[in-house]
């Protein structure tokens, strides 16, 4: 008889109600750009795993209302450099896809049996994707960046798409796109107006022979790229069109929604220059434009912001999260209140975190707000771990937050996203490991 093998799916046993480890924080009032980080009232209080062969604390907390159950669905990555949540067998449930160092793997909702898309075949590491039906068939294809080398600023970073064969147990046929040295995070934005394909972005995190000796800041500033679809993309020629070129160290960005569905969306940078949106001006042309300070404390280090994303209150005002500085210790936010220099107001919400590496924006409970949810790779204490956290808006501006740990110390986080896995309404959280190696879901349920 054969032995059962599926050693991914191990189900925690998620802990409720009083393992509560919430934090009240604020931006204190008065606080403007570079301000001091938050006051902390109350402390930390770990929770104690129930089940599970991880030596973690799963805690598994709030916002109120909610309650997580921890789902490890693999713990055999190299590195878990990326993850997307999109229904790639077509059948109305949202998979699940990660960007492996070597591979790109899809977990199938709802058994989450994993399978192979790509192995071996891009030059190492694979680092990135954005998923979307590239040549108009009705599938879904899978835009990849690999080449991975962050401090090689001369040569390559690829560029590719992927795209399924008649059986989804066969690998899928690669078609490249591009090379650009350090690609490093790819997105869609639609350029052209709702009726057309979205361009596929690129953002590479070093411009062109800038060099460590310079802090990244010499040679030249990086290229953002829109590459929009050519007739036959299996083909090419897929030209660039360079939408910045005036920033350095640019480790994320993000697209948000022009002024109306005919504008062209916006992009915005986490870059050493702290926060800028990238949008069309007169005549076709594109400007790039600094509305955040970022964290300037050490001007010749690593500096400015590092992930970034654009989230919305029930009050209709928005916020942008950042982790901060580079690979930074520093959670973030800017409202949308703008100060005679022209810059967001900046708020702390928390600074006991190493290396920052993911942020989302979703409306976790509910009411209407968006919550931030962060994502920590590494350690900076037993009392400050990697894993997953939550921070919720107390006052519908984005000054004052509460923090929830979700994971505390279950995942290194490289990156997380989140959306509904079971259709049920309520808005779930995957999340990708670097040391950890690992994919977890966390499932929102009701308190
Ligand atoms: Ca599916
Ligand atoms: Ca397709
Ligand atoms: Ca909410
Ligand atoms: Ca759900």
């Amino acid at each position: 008889m054969r032995r059962e093998t599926c050693p991914m799916r191990i189900v925690w046993v998620a802990l409720l109600g009083p393992m509560l480890a919430e934090l009240m924080l604020a931006g204190p009032a008065s606080a403007g750009p570079m301000s001091a980080g938050p006051k902390m009232v109350g402390a930390v209080r770990a929770g104690t795993i129930l089940a599970g062969p991880m030596p973690t604390e799963p805690t598994s907390v709030g916002p109120k209302g909610v309650r997580w159950e921890v789902q490890e669905i693999a713990r055999d990555l190299s590195i878990g450099y990326a993850v997307a949540l999109a229904d790639l067998n077509g059948d109305g449930r949202s998979d699940i896809i990660v960007v492996d160092q070597h591979r790109v793997l899809w977990y199938e909702n709802p058994t989450w049996k994993p399978r192979l898309i790509l192995q071996g075949k891009t030059r190492p590491d694979n680092v990135c994707l954005a998923v979307f039906d590239v040549d108009g068939d009705g599938q879904l294809d899978i835009v990849l960046g690999a080449g991975w080398r962050p401090f090689n600023t001369e040569v390559g970073g690829t560029l590719q798409w992927l795209k399924r064969r008649a059986s989804l147990d066969e690998e899928w046929e690669l078609f490249p796109i591009a090379e650009e040295p350090s690609v490093h995070r790819v997105r869609l934005a639609r350029l052209d107006g709702p009726q057309r394909p979205p361009a596929i972005v690129l953002a590479p995190l070093m411009g062109r022979q800038s060099s460590a000796a310079g802090n990244w800041l010499d040679g030249r500033p990086v290229r953002i790229l829109a590459y929009r679809l050519p007739k036959d993309p299996r083909v090419g020629p897929w030209e660039p069109a360079v939408l910045s070129e005036e920033l350095h160290v640019v480790h994320n960005i993000a697209v948000t929604p022009g002024d109306s569905p005919e504008q062209p969306d916006r992009l915005l940078a986490a870059s050493y220059e702290g926060v800028s949106v990238v949008e069309a001006s007169d005549g076709g042309r594109w400007r790039t434009r600094r509305i955040g300070s970022g964290n300037q404390d050490n001007p010749k280090a690593s500096r400015g912001a590092s992930e970034i994303k654009q989230g919305k209150l029930k009050t209709g005002r928005t916020f942008i999260a950042t982790i901060e500085p580079w690979h930074g210790n520093q959670v973030v936010v800017y409202t949308d209140h703008v100060g005679e220099d022209g810059l967001r107001r900046r708020f702390v919400l928390d600074e006991q975190l190493r290396w920052g590496h993911a942020v989302w924006c979703a409306d976790l409970d509910g009411d209407g707000d968006e919550e931030l949810i962060i994502g920590v790779r590494d350690q900076l204490s037993e009392q400050a771990r990697s894993g997953v956290r939550i921070y919720k808006c107390q006052d519908g501006r984005g000054e004052r937050w509460t923090r929830h740990l979700v994971d505390a110390g279950g995942v290194a986080v490289e990156d997380l996203a989140a959306g509904d896995l079971d259709g049920d309404g309520r808005i779930d959280i995957v999340a990708v490991g670097r040391q950890s190696r690992n994919v977890r879901i966390y499932w929102n349920r009701p308190e």
